[in-house]
Parts: C-alpha cells; structure tokens; sequence
C-alpha cells in the first residue's frame, strides 16, 4: 500500500528531523508537508523495460521521459530509473520506470529487481531476429522472477526502419498471442506509439490491482 509507504516514511523523517524555531524553517516545514500530502495522494507505480541489447529501451524511456532522441548508443551499465508523474483517469500515478541493461554480463544484477514491477515492457527490434527469438526467454525470466500479477506488454520497436524489417508485424502479434500479452509496434525514434504503450501499461495495472484489491476484501465473501 502506497499511502502507507508514505505515511511510514514521514513519521520516520519527522523523528529524524532537528528541531528548528523561526519563519524559514516554520515555512521550510510547512513546505515538506505539502510535498508529503501530495506524495502520498499520487499512487506509485513501477515497471520495467526488458529485452537484448540494442533494441531500444534506453531511447524509448528517453523518448518517452524527456522527448529525446539520439542515434548514438550507450549501452545501459546494470540499471536505472526515470520517474514521470501522469494522470490517469483523474488519478496522480507516479510512474517508476526502471530501465535495466540487455547485455548478459549485468543479469545477475538485473534479476534482482523483477520482484519490485508491477509491469514490464519486453522489446524486441523488428530488423534483428535474434532480438525476437529472445522474447521467449524473458517472457520465461519474467514469470520466473517478477510478482504473479504483473502485466507484460511486447513491443516491437523500430518500426520506422520498414526497409530493413525482418520480423512482421503479423509475426509480432502472434507470438504477442501466445505468450498472452498486448502488443504494439513503436519506434522511439519516430515517437510511434511510445505514450500510448506507457499509458496502456498502466491501465492495465491499475484494473489488475483493482481486480486484486476487490478479490482480497475480507468484506466480501
Ligand atoms: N531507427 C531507430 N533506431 C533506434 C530506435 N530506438 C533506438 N534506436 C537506436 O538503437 C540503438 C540502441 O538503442 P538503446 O536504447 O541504447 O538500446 P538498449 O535496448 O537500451 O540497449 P542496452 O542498454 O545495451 O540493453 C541506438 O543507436 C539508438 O539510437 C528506433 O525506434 N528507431
Ligand atoms: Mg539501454
């Protein structure tokens, strides 16, 4: 529970907090509490981007995040995180978005955060094979490692590199099927489709947690 979390950790902030007289630390106060109130009114919601090396992820949350784009690539070291606050359905959703490193050598690292996402976001690109014949594989570390409810969307990026596409679209969608997941082709370069699977994303999470929280009532019998 978000509002708990919240609840806790101003309670152990004030404890922590020296004890300051006059108007700038009154106003300073005053300030802090506004933020915790707001905070604790937004719901926090985290997800991951998941997939090989290269296909994308790090453009797509910086696409996405900051409305940026650059051909260079930097490869991800281990992981990071961005956070974008949105409005869904009249609600304040703080969204987490941890971006984590394709590369092999950083799995040990990356596997120990499925456990925290109530989402993924598993990428492959659709001029590179290998990048699809690996969604089986993490859509396997996925259920292995991450939180049972959590909801996984495939998306094939680089949708604007038509000329060089190797994985069709119908392909995409096929395996999308199987493996039970919502689909989307997108490209960060272009800006295709990159707000439109965040925000499907998180609708998804929030009936799933609805569904949860109104299956876990003990009111309801
Ligand atoms: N044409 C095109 N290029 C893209 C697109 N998205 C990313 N790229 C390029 O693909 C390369 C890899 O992108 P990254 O976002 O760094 O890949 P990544 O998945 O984060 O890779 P790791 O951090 O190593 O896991 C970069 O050169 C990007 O500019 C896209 O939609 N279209
Ligand atoms: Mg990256």
């Amino acid at each position: 529970d978000v509002t708990e979390d919240c609840r806790g950790l101003s309670r152990r902030r004030r404890r922590a907090a020296p004890h300051h007289t006059g108007a700038p630390a009154a106003a300073a106060a005053a300030a802090a509490a506004a933020r915790r109130v707001a905070a604790a009114r937004a719901a926090v919601a985290s997800v991951q981007v998941k997939g090989n090396s290269s296909v994308g992820k790090t453009s797509f949350l910086f696409r996405y995040a900051d409305d940026s784009f650059t051909p260079a690539f930097v490869s991800t070291v281990g992981i990071d995180f961005k956070v974008k606050t949105i409005y869904r359905n009249d609600k304040r959703i703080k969204l987490q978005i941890w971006d984590t490193a394709g590369q092999e050598r950083y799995r040990t690292i990356t596997t120990a955060y499925y456990r925290g996402a109530m989402g993924f976001i598993l990428m492959y690109d659709i001029t590179n094979e290998e990048s699809f014949n690996a969604v089986q594989d993490w859509s396997t570390q996925i259920k292995t490692y991450s939180w049972d409810n959590a909801q996984v969307l495939l998306v094939g990026n680089k949708c604007d590199m038509e000329d060089e596409r190797v994985v069709s679209s119908e392909r995409g969608r096929q395996l999308a099927d199987h493996l039970g997941f919502e689909f989307f082709e997108a490209s960060a370069k272009d800006n295709i489709n990159v707000k439109q699977t965040f925000e499907r994303l998180v609708d998804v999470i929030c009936e799933k947690m609805s569904e949860s929280l109104d299956t876990a009532d003990p009111a309801v019998t």
